[in-house]
């Protein structure tokens, strides 16, 4: 009798100090959750998008010997099922503080390539342009409320560029006339970049009712709405975005 009696308070003691530690894990992390959702092309006809024209003479020193340029234009892809990549999901969380990395984001030009084509950086931000390649690069970007940039970048060095405001900053090369990337600068507080098959996720987004912002470089804009439940749940997102429309209102046939 008195074994069994032993035993039982001390499953219970085990119960009790397990809920509290729970507890306690759950009251220092606030809930989140994670948006998910994909963009899809919307239109009978999915665009063709033509190979970069390279010539010999201007790729010149961009590879090692007898490899070939990339030709991909990364301006519009979208994957077999309509899914589109490089689409920029931001969204703002009232309250959420945004912490600037003390690194700098790096974007890279790679055998006269920006690598990646597009980054998300929080509005305060610096990159660091870098040049991997043999030759130089000349930055030169396109921003209307942040400053410009137009300087040579030659092999092995870098360029560091601070961004203000909130803008899709466009970046070019002026030596490489195919060499375009973007530097999406938000004021949102969480942000994702769809993948080649149109997935995104913004994670760590706190309970609450969302607008998000949604930017491509050839399709321009989109809306969506998304709700993150108490629980941190929530239903994925489904973007549609379509050829951008010309004229301003004229209606698709
Ligand atoms: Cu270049």
């Amino acid at each position: 009798m008195k074994l069994s009696n032993t035993l039982g308070l001390t499953v219970a003691a085990t119960l009790v100090t397990f809920a509290v530690a729970n507890n306690g894990g759950e009251s220092t992390k606030p809930v989140t959750g994670t948006v998910t959702g994909t963009v899809m092309f919307e239109g009978e006809k999915k665009p063709e998008i033509k190979p970069l024209k390279i010539s010999a003479e201007q790729s010149k020193g961009c590879c090692a010997e007898g490899d070939d340029m990339n030709t991909v234009d990364r301006s519009l892809v979208i994957n077999d099922k309509g899914g589109i990549a490089n689409v920029v999901v931001t969204l703002e969380a009232k309250g959420a503080k945004v912490e600037i990395p003390e690194k700098p984001f790096e974007f890279d030009q790679r055998n006269c390539r920006f690598e990646p084509h597009v980054t998300i950086v929080p509005a305060g931000s610096t990159v660091k342009f870098l040049n991997s390649d043999q030759v130089s690069h000349n930055i030169h970007t396109y921003a209307a409320k942040n400053d410009g940039e137009n300087q040579t970048v030659a092999p092995g060095g870098d360029l560091m560029y601070k961004l203000e405001k909130a803008e899709a900053v466009k970046v070019a090369c002026d030596i490489h006339p195919w060499m375009v990337g973007w530097v999406y600068v938000t004021d949102g507080t969480h942000w994702g970049l769809s993948g080649a098959d149109g997935a995104f996720e913004l994670k760590d987004v706190p309970p609450g009712d969302y607008r998000l912002t949604i930017w491509h470089e050839k399709l321009g804009r989109a809306k969506a709405e998304v709700s993150v439940g108490a629980d941190g749940s929530s239903k994925p997102v489904a973007v549609k975005m379509g050829a951008k429309k010309k004229g301003g209102g004229r209606r698709r046939r």
